[in-house]
């Protein structure tokens, strides 16, 4: 069966589910949702976690001396029900105060505005227990060429990156942060767009051992990226600690489907490598339940992201244990590739002596050999429509 427990580490965000239908081309669908309740609601369908943004529990503007109350009832929710909070983020995109950006607005107040109010909803996140903080910087771009000098915009990232690393160190946080890329939309242009463009902007910050990627299955897919390639060099680098399971049709606006219903191929050989490749975080639902749906079809969306996870690591697991694909992974010399390429220590003067290297070696006969990929493919096309 594919009933989910916490086990399973599903985690949903509290605007997910609470998102109310508003989009460019028309008003909301729904009422709002509260927070209580949403804990309460995944909680029975079988979820382990809930994420936020901080003006998802506390509405923005709300005075100081009100923010606990609604910290207080949340809490509450979460230790009735034993919801863990994996994670939580910050909304630097929704006030029209950040319509140039955040950490890099041109207006350096606003930048500075964005720096504190993060900090703050650090410090809530580390009092309910995160461990990761997410990081997508919807408004960080531009919608013409003079209007963000890139090459400023990144040193004013970095700069803010490396202030949130040296506060989150100063606190003693147990805190890690999660960068999530997106290509596009909201802004015509969003800087640090894929998985690759993150990856290497991490590199560059004082405290690299602090940030990690949060990649979501249809940004990478907006950008016409596979998925599953992007979250194994993330994985290579040890830098997946975090990321947005959802669907996407193709390249067109971020449909943030439900997990499963956009590419489901990509979708499988997303579960596969999770599964096989020993990822331990959260399995975190970025997903919008289509503002068609009332409240019982916002519970079948959030129900169907699990079920449609549990249902393709069964499968997967039964691709990979299958001796038919074993054999066939053997045919298509899967194993070769995993053997290094030079000998223990080879030196570039024994490989220059190794005549069967190059001298010898019979390139005709080499490219006659077939790569045996489409009998693979289909046996896990088989697995998956269990044909
Ligand atoms: C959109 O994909 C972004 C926001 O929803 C949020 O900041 C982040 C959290 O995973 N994903
Ligand atoms: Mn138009
Ligand atoms: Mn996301
Ligand atoms: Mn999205």
């Amino acid at each position: 069966n594919y009933q989910p427990t916490p086990d399973d580490k599903f985690s949903f965000g509290l605007w997910t589910v609470g998102w109310l239908g508003r989009d460019p081309f028309g008003e909301a669908t729904r009422t709002p949702l509260d927070p209580v309740e949403a804990v309460q609601r995944l909680a029975e369908l079988g979820a382990y976690g809930i994420t936020f943004h901080d003006d998802d529990l506390i509405p923005f503007g709300t005075p100081h001396a009100e923010r606990q109350a609604h910290v207080k009832r949340f809490r509450q929710a979460l230790d009735s029900t034993g919801m863990t909070v994996p994670m939580a983020t910050t909304n630097l995109f929704s006030h029209p105060v950040f319509k140039d950006g955040a950490f890099t607005a041109n207006d350096r107040d606003v930048r500075r505005y964005a720096l504190r109010k993060t900090m703050r909803n650090i410090d809530l996140a580390a009092e309910l227990g995160a461990r990761t903080y997410v990081a997508w910087g919807g408004r960080e771009g531009a919608e013409s060429g003079a209007a963000k000098d890139v090459r400023a915009a990144l040193d004013r990232m970095k700069e803010a990156f490396d202030f949130l690393a040296q506060y989150v160190t100063e606190q003693g946080y147990d805190l890690r942060f999660a960068i999530e890329p997106k290509p596009n939309e909201p802004r015509g242009d969003i800087l640090l767009p894929t998985v690759g463009h993150a990856l290497a902007f991490i590199d560059r910050l004082e405290r690299p051992e602090l940030f990690g990627v949060n990649p979501e299955v249809g940004h990478e897919q907006m950008a016409g990226l596979n998925f599953p390639h992007g979250i194994a060099q993330a994985m290579w680098s040890g830098k997946l600690i975090h990321l947005d399971l959802n669907g996407q049709s193709g390249i067109k606006y971020d449909q943030d489907l439900r997990f499963g219903a956009g590419d489901l191929r990509a979708a499988f050989w997303t579960v596969d490598l999770l599964e096989s490749g020993g990822y331990e975080g959260p399995r975190h639902f970025d997903f919008k339940p289509p503002r068609t749906e009332d409240y019982d079809g916002v519970w079948a969306s959030a129900a169907g992201c699990m079920r449609n996870y549990l249902v393709l690591r069964e499968r997967a697991a039964a691709f990979r244990a299958d001796p038919a694909v074993q054999e066939a992974l053997r045919a298509a010399r899967l194993d070769q590739l995993a053997r290094p390429t030079l000998g223990p220590g080879e030196t570039p003067a024994q490989l220059l002596a190794d005549t069967t290297a190059f001298e010898e070696f019979d390139v005709d006969a080499a490219a006659q050999r077939g790569m045996a990929f489409e009998r693979l493919d289909q046996l896990a096309m088989d697995h998956l429509l269990r044909a």
